[in-house]
């Protein structure tokens, strides 16, 4: 993808606004996200993916914000919401989408499926089906970094319902204590399953639950890839400089069910409509791309093309893909000692 990670070291969050060319390139990443989980949902219809499926449809402009602000050596991990994570790490999309399917040419060669994927090459280090289990694994990362010396920052992301957990403020006290270059990133989508956050949560502010531990936080429109890409410089640049964690609550909108076999009887429709509607990520950057001059209709549609080959790609190399071999049944269950 566009976004993905870059050359450069960064310094701090005096730095350019992006260029024409970088917003565009935002948009074709979120458009990626946005047709490769439309066809993943299709295929999880057909049959094609079974077992849990967990779409991040309307959560694009997080994740590629976020990315924007990496360079290489640093990495991500997250929940079993993850597609899009992996997409704008730089994964590709055909090994993705092949494990989705179960097939041998996918990440965890079709052994993991949809919550279990891994790229050693692109610093993307899950894919986590246990609520917040991916915030201590960040964390340590993150420990990993400082005690090699290593000017990198781990980006976790956890939800609405993961911050929740205990293991969470364990991690916070940590990372606090040791300043660890950490950026928690707090996907508030509103809903945990289907429990919304006002059911759930004393206290909404999800910004600021490290206060007691000294963690600077921010709440960013989650919706607007730019306003995200301002805050992930911002946090990055104060990790990269010493001074420890840093929390982003986005705040965004999964237009989904929380998986493929949810009803989503919790909420209205109207609900969902007005996002939509309103506050999609694609849509409003297009129109302000338009609306710059950044790019015209017709490169637009051209990107809008390049995107739906890659995808109809992707899910044709994961159906032709072979199952795993039977004796795949035996291998990496225990490393060799
Ligand atoms: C420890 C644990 N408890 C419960 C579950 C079941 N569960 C799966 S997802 C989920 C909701 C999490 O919601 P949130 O953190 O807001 O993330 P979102 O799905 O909205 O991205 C729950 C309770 C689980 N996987 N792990
Ligand atoms: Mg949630």
């Amino acid at each position: 993808m566009t976004t993905a990670k870059k050359p450069a070291a960064r310094t701090g969050s005096n730095l350019p606004k992006p260029t024409p060319e970088e917003v565009v390139g935002y948009y074709k990443d979120m458009l990626l996200i946005r047709r490769f989980e439309e066809k993943a949902g299709q295929l999880y219809g057909m049959g094609l993916i079974g077992g849990f499926c967990h779409l991040y449809i309307g959560q694009e402009a997080v994740v590629v914000g976020m990315q924007s602000a990496l360079v290489d050596g640093d990495s991500v991990l997250t929940s079993y919401r993850d597609h899009g994570h992996m997409l704008a790490c730089g994964m590709d999309s055909r090994g993705v989408m092949a494990e989705l399917t179960g097939r041998s040419g996918g990440y965890s060669r079709g052994k993991g499926g949809s919550m279990h994927m891994f790229s050693k090459e692109k610093n993307f280090y899950g894919g986590h089906g246990i609520v917040a289990a991916q915030v201590p694994i960040g964390t340590g990362i993150a420990f990993n970094y400082k005690y090699r010396g290593e000017n990198n920052v781990c980006l976790t992301y956890l939800g609405d319902g993961a911050v929740n957990q205990g293991q969470v403020y364990e991690s916070f006290n940590m990372a606090a204590l040791w300043k660890l270059p950490v950026v928690y990133i707090i996907e508030n989508n509103k809903y945990a399953m289907g429990t919304s956050i006002e059911r759930a949560s004393s206290g909404t502010e999800f910004y600021k639950r490290g206060q007691a531990y000294g963690i600077p936080g921010e709440s960013v429109d989650g919706m607007d890839v730019l306003a995200v890409k301002v805050a992930a410089e911002k946090a990055v640049a104060h990790c990269k400089a010493g001074k420890g964690p840093y929390i982003l609550e986005m705040q965004t909108y999964r237009y989904r069910g929380h998986s493929m076999s949810d009803p989503a009887k919790y909420r209205t429709k109207e609900e969902v409509t007005k996002m939509r509607e309103q506050h999609d990520p694609i849509d409003n950057l297009r129109a302000l791309i338009l609306k710059n001059g950044y790019a015209d209709e017709n490169a637009l549609k051209s990107i809008d093309k390049d995107v739906k080959d890659i995808v109809s790609d992707a899910a044709e190399f994961a159906q032709a893909s072979p199952e795993p071999d039977v004796s795949e049944l035996y291998t990496d269950v225990l490393i060799e000692a």
